[in-house]
């Protein structure tokens, strides 16, 4: 079977990404539908040879679709995934519109690929940052139980979109030209206040809750609690902006419930768990960098080591390219695991 999938922000930083994974991928295409706002309408992209024009999404666009991959923003997933839907088409969401949305099945096919099977049209694509913690943290979660997670990020301008790594790539050169950096899009597009991200770090990602944390660290926490079924789980969260472009990097600390795990124990068991690559060998400086995991769809783990306090304490280093696993990657790998468990209605 082949199916006609639609791309909805197909000009935007994850769309373009989407459309390479489907070609990287093969992905079984009959017809691919690309769409996005007005102001992004008309422009045209290579696909397998074939010059596409990007339309403005309608309701009416989603006549015929099989499987729509949405990242065009909240707003448009709110207005059109339903429209989609009624039409007969399978929605990927890739906002935060419909995440904790008890009826939205929100996966990770590594952690909870059986979610999907309770959809009813729309499944949500989670946060970035969660995305990554918790291929690392599943594994461990299943063997040793879990207690407690406590993260701190340090994110790529590139979750907040293409403008936001212009902005980084011409502050970095006004800084260095010795003008005054214009800031109009960092932490975030619509705040009150903008700071600079070259050669800074942002304790901002998202709007301020009235608990104090950020949009993106409540994020984290709910949306993980939601994955991996455990409400109860402890979770807490610190998410920064760096001056990176793409590449989200992060300090996870983790509690386990059995006693005497080791470092090794931990290490063999991540070495060998899907979706993960171990890169963790202090002695000849081998961790995972931003650098090397950007154009990867894997998840890079390193620097597990114990904490020095706390009997079942443990930290690591998680990295993963917050476009593809982070976002892309894993929409196109739920397409794939909606086709592999026959629930693409075809
Ligand atoms: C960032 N994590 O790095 C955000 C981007 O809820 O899908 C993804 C926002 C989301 O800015």
């Amino acid at each position: 079977n082949r199916y006609h999938v639609a791309v909805v922000g197909a000009t935007g930083a994850v769309g373009k990404q989407m459309i390479k994974t489907l070609i990287e991928r093969d992905f079984p295409i009959s017809k691919l539908t690309l769409l996005s706002s007005a102001r992004s309408a008309g422009k045209t992209v290579q696909f397998k040879g074939e010059t596409i024009t990007v339309q403005e999404a309608k309701p009416e666009s989603f006549e015929g679709v099989d499987i729509a991959l949405f990242s065009a923003g909240g707003s448009v997933s709110k207005q059109l995934a339903p429209e989609a839907v009624k039409r007969g088409a399978i929605v990927v969401d890739n906002t935060s519109a419909f995440r904790m949305d008890p009826d939205v099945p929100l996966v990770v096919p590594e952690v909870n690929e059986e979610d999907l099977q309770k959809h009813q049209g729309i499944i949500a694509n989670p946060n970035c940052s969660t995305i990554q913690m918790v291929v690392a943290l599943e594994p461990i979660r299943q063997k040793f139980g879990l207690n407690r997670v406590i993260v701190s990020t340090y994110q790529a301008v590139s979750g907040a979109g293409n403008q936001a790594v212009q902005e980084l790539y011409s502050q970095t050169k006004d800084v260095l030209d010795n003008k005054e950096a214009q800031a109009k899009i960092l932490p975030v597009k619509n705040d009150k206040k903008h700071y600079q991200i070259a050669f800074n770090a942002i304790p901002q990602i998202d709007v301020f809750q009235d608990n104090g944390f950020t949009f993106e660290e409540m994020k984290m926490i709910n949306e993980t609690k939601k994955i991996m079924h455990m409400p109860e789980l402890k979770v807490a969260a610190t998410c920064v902006r760096i001056p990176v472009a793409s590449g989200h990097s992060e300090s996870v600390y983790f509690e386990v419930e059995t006693d005497h795990v080791s470092t090794l124990e931990i290490r063999n068991l991540l070495s060998t768990a899907p979706g993960i690559v171990l890169e963790d060998n202090p002695s000849e400086q081998i961790y995972p960098l931003a650098t090397n995991a950007v154009g990867q769809r894997d998840v890079f783990v390193g620097r597990i080591r114990k904490d020095l306090d706390e009997k079942n304490g443990f930290h690591m280093w998680v990295v993963s390219d917050n476009l593809l696993k982070g976002a892309a990657w894993n929409s196109v790998q739920i397409a794939e695991s909606l086709i592999r468990l026959g629930l693409l209605n075809k």
